[in-house]
């Protein structure tokens, strides 16, 4: 089977790094944590998602692109994101925090609960753009990010790899991750060709996943 390559992104050009810019300067707001199906947004604008095991940095995240250092830790349940949070971006976009897998200290009902509406999300959203897939830079794709990767193959939802926590890796260990990373995503039909690392601590890579984002259509 032939490898992908799946290069690191890079920086944007000035145009496409202003007009991300631009749009992450503008209106961002909370607007509902979802607890079921029904209670999704009406699909009239496109989303793209963050999904990642527990603790990968996926609210961090959405921070730093945002520069509002408290709007996805504000809309959590103290302690963890439980929710599907979603997050206006202008007039067009939804940005939309997903609770994290993997998570082994809630009850299994619990755990079971998360579970069975983030795939039925996944599997369901029409507007969905681009799921991007937090990976710890440190730790490399687990087998709970391969099952997430399955089902978005199954549901042919694009996803992109985004390294977080870029600050906390040596360097002697990145391009080993990285490469473990590019092994993983090589079986899965759905991945796009293309990884961002990133630190929401130094705002590596946020840059260029503005870019990214506003880039959609
Ligand atoms: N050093 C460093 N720490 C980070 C970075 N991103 C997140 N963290 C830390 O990692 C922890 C978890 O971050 P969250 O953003 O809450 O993670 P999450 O994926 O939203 O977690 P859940 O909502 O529980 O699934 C926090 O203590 C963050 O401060 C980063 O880029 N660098
Ligand atoms: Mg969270």
């Amino acid at each position: 089977m032939e490898r992908l390559p799946f290069p690191l992104a890079e920086e944007p050009d000035p145009h496409m790094a202003e007009v991300g810019r631009k749009l992450f300067a503008g209106p961002v707001d909370f607007l509902k944590g979802v607890v079921a199906m029904d209670g999704l947004p009406p699909a009239d604008r496109i989303e793209v998602c963050f999904a990642g095991r527990s603790n990968v940095g996926k609210s961090s995240l959405i921070n730093a692109l945002t520069g509002r250092k408290g709007i996805a830790r504000a809309s959590n349940t103290p302690g963890r994101t439980q929710e599907i949070n979603f997050f206006t971006l202008g007039e067009e976009r939804y940005l939309v925090d997903l609770p994290g897998y993997g998570y082994a200290n809630a009850p299994l009902s619990v755990v079971e609960k998360w579970q069975r509406l983030l795939k039925q999300y996944l599997q369901g959203r029409q507007t969905l753009r681009r799921a991007f897939v937090l990976i710890d830079a440190r730790h490399g794709v687990k087998a709970v990010d391969e099952e997430i990767m399955k089902l978005l193959d199954s549901a042919a939802v694009t996803f992109q790899c985004v390294l977080t926590k870029a600050d906390k890796v040596k360097l002697a260990d990145r391009e080993r991750v990285l490469n473990q990373v590019r092994g993983a995503l090589s079986k899965h039909p759905a991945a796009f060709p293309e990884l961002v690392l990133t630190s929401s601590e130094k705002g590596d890579g946020i840059a260029s996943l503005r870019s990214i984002i506003a880039s959609l259509t």
